[in-house]
């Protein structure tokens, strides 16, 4: 898998009366090196459409794109890589119709962390770091000291999510965090390029 630092997932409640892809490219610009669509409201012939759309986009700059749990869209447009969360379909299972694409999951605990590293997951998200408006069902923040558990102990990337901020992500960073995920703070942005680029020389100080 590329590597990456600042993954920016999509959220159009957060843009009203802005475009996705024009908000997603103004991220890319900014420095985000993957991209990941989400969204839990839309019709599949919408999703299949903005599917289709970000992976245009994502290939003409260059980066990574990942469909959240539709794994069968995720194959149809050849997206680089599925999201899974706990309660989806196994990780072992997706493997089996991904192949070697790049799958990633979300981890609120070191068990899962644990659990999802021996079953060959490319990547996890650990979370939420702080209390997050962007997701229904959540848990109880995980606060930084997850971040610095998985950072401690498990040897695949991760990339810490949930609540964060360009005001509290040093904190994060401190924790031993090199990757950076956001919805809110990135898309629901009046300058989505700025923040990025402030995002990125934030993680860019840590080497
Ligand atoms: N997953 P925002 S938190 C999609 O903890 C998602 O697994 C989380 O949005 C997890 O940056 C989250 O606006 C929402 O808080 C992140």
């Amino acid at each position: 898998m590329k590597s990456f630092r600042l993954y920016a997932i999509t959220g159009e409640q957060f843009h009203p009366g802005r475009e996705l892809l024009e908000v997603m490219e103004e991220a890319i610009l900014g420095g985000v090196d993957i991209i990941q669509l989400r969204d839990k409201t839309s019709s599949r012939p919408e999703l299949l459409h903005k599917a289709k759309a970000l992976r245009e986009l994502t290939l003409k700059h260059g980066v990574a794109f990942i469909v959240n749990d539709h794994i069968d869209i995720a194959m149809e447009v050849d997206a680089d890589g599925i999201h899974l969360g706990q309660d989806d379909v196994s990780l072992l299972e997706a493997r089996k119709i991904v192949g070697d694409k790049i799958i990633g999951i979300s981890t609120h605990a070191l068990s899962e962390a644990f659990l999802a590293q021996q079953n060959g997951a490319d990547y996890i998200g650990v979370g939420p770091v702080y209390a997050t408006r962007s997701k229904v069902d959540v848990v109880d923040p995980v606060t930084v000291s997850y971040v610095r558990e998985v950072a401690q102990a498990i040897s695949i990337p991760f990339v810490a999510i949930g609540g964060i901020k360009l005001h509290n992500v040093d904190e994060v960073l401190d924790a031993g965090a090199t990757r950076i995920c956001a919805i809110s703070e990135i898309v629901g942005s009046a300058d989505v390029k700025g923040t990025c680029e402030a995002f990125i020389s934030k993680l860019e100080r840590r080497g």
